[in-house]
């Protein structure tokens, strides 16, 4: 590579990988083979339209991997279709909307605050805009482990309640912060009451279903959409699958997911993406993959047991699947999120702050901070590892013990400033670092 520039900037990102330790719970490491599949010649190619029907010549290539890349998904989750042409995975939701709706329809969604995504029908999303939007939260008082663990956080009353006075078209399942399995049946007979399209966004635990490690929602609902970088270990992508159940409700469902991907949303997809989505899935479809997701999962359990005995409150009392919610407020203050996502970055630990359901600050400034193992069981880490990644995050949040949340805005600039340098210059997170830094290195990035 002669950009020395970039070079210089990637090989420090580089660096940064290699030597911390990656909890953000939708990041992952694409192996070697799916990277050579973004950077290989498919990069050139323009294929607007469909394998066999492309606007353009010399797509003969690109017919055979987008065809691969659709059986294999069709295989690996069980569906009659799949169109994996989306960039990424609000693109791939969008093309929902505009399969199954009007402008104007009433759609209904898990909402952000309470774990759900953007495009489930956000009010700044174009789906909240475009869409009269109803959004459900979780049940009251979950994000507090002196409660028991609770296996399921909806409140399907209060969801029956909504749908009922609301009358949605599109009902969406999933979520990105959610520790808990879904029970997709659920929200089917929920949906299925109300006449709705219902549509589970997987992105967060496709590795996990298709590994075997969390149930699938394809027997009961209409549409499936995932990202294809997240558990499912591939390129930044989405794809859109549609169901058997789906093609009963609306034999025309593929042909319109497919017009509302190109050309309703879209121009000429991603081949390059489409080649390595095709290598991912393939990977994913191997036997190691399953232990792989098996073993994502009891992470998980191991780490968020340790964070549990240091007196952590974790959002429904641990996990079931990759992610880990902890409920700051109790133990750190209202908005100390942003406290420990600084401070755990200081000491080599990367994960994200995150509201938590009945937040009591605001997005900006949440309460909570969001971790998971995806990447760090791609790295080979085991349950030894994650003791060390759990005492290692309670040590430095025990640092934070002196710092509040100022009330007001113009107070708030001025204490994280001070708050950011102070942390930039501990030496007990210095040290910290250095610790993560020599455990990291022993797993080498492929
Ligand atoms: N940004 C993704 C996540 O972190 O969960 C959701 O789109």
């Amino acid at each position: 590579m002669q950009d020395a520039a970039v070079l210089t900037i990637i090989k420090r990102e580089e660096k940064r990988q290699k030597e911390g330790i990656e909890l953000i719970p939708s990041e992952n490491y694409a192996s070697r083979a799916v990277r050579t599949a973004l950077s290989s010649f498919f990069v050139n190619k323009y294929s607007e339209g469909y394998p066999g029907k492309r606007y353009y010549g010399g797509n003969e290539n690109v017919d055979d991997v987008e065809r691969l890349a659709q059986e294999r998904a069709k295989k690996l989750f069980k569906v009659p279709f799949a169109n994996v042409q989306p960039y990424s995975g609000s693109p791939a939701n969008l093309a929902v909307y505009l399969a199954t709706c009007r402008p104007g329809d009433v759609v209904m969604g898990q909402a952000l605050t309470a774990g759900g995504h953007l495009t489930h029908g956000d009010k700044v999303s174009a789906t909240g805009i475009f869409f009269k939007s109803v959004q459900y939260q979780l049940k009251s008082g979950t994000a507090d482990s002196r409660f028991r663990v609770s296996t399921d956080l909806f409140d399907y009353d209060e969801i029956r309640r909504l749908v009922k006075q609301h009358r949605p078209q599109l009902i969406w399942v999933g979520a990105t912060a959610y520790p808990l399995q879904f029970h997709y049946e659920k929200f089917a007979e929920i949906a299925g009451a109300a006449g709705a399209f219902l549509a589970a966004d997987i992105a967060h635990i496709a590795g996990l279903i298709v590994g075997g490690a969390h149930p699938s929602p394809v027997a009961h609902v209409h549409l499936v959409t995932t990202t294809t970088h997240k558990t499912l270990r591939g390129p930044r992508g989405a794809i859109v699958m549609v169901t058997d159940k789906g093609l009963k409700k609306d034999p025309d469902l593929s042909k319109k997911i497919n017009q509302a991907v190109f050309p309703g949303l879209q121009g000429g997809p991603h081949d390059n993406q489409t080649a390595a989505i095709a290598v991912a899935l393939h990977e994913a479809a191997q036997p190691s993959f399953k232990n792989y997701a098996k073993q994502v999962v009891k992470n998980a359990k191991v780490l968020a047991g340790v964070l549990k005995k240091g007196g952590l409150a974790l959002v429904g009392g641990g996990t079931e699947n990759h992610l880990i919610l902890v409920d700051l407020s109790p133990t750190h203050g209202p908005g100390a999120g942003i406290f420990a996502q600084k401070a755990l970055d200081e000491a080599g630990l990367t994960l994200n702050k995150n509201s938590v359901p009945d937040e009591p600050s605001s997005p900006f400034y949440p309460s909570g901070i969001r971790l998971g193992t995806p990447a760090s069981t791609t790295r080979g880490m085991k349950e030894k590892e994650m003791k060390f990644i759990g005492e290692t995050i309670l040590e430095a949040l025990s640092l934070l013990k002196p710092y509040a949340l100022p009330k007001t805005k113009d107070e708030r600039l001025d204490y994280l400033r001070n708050f950011r340098k102070e942390m930039e210059s501990n030496r007990q997170l210095h040290s910290l670092k250095l610790k993560v830094k020599k455990i990291a290195l022993r797993f080498p990035i492929r």
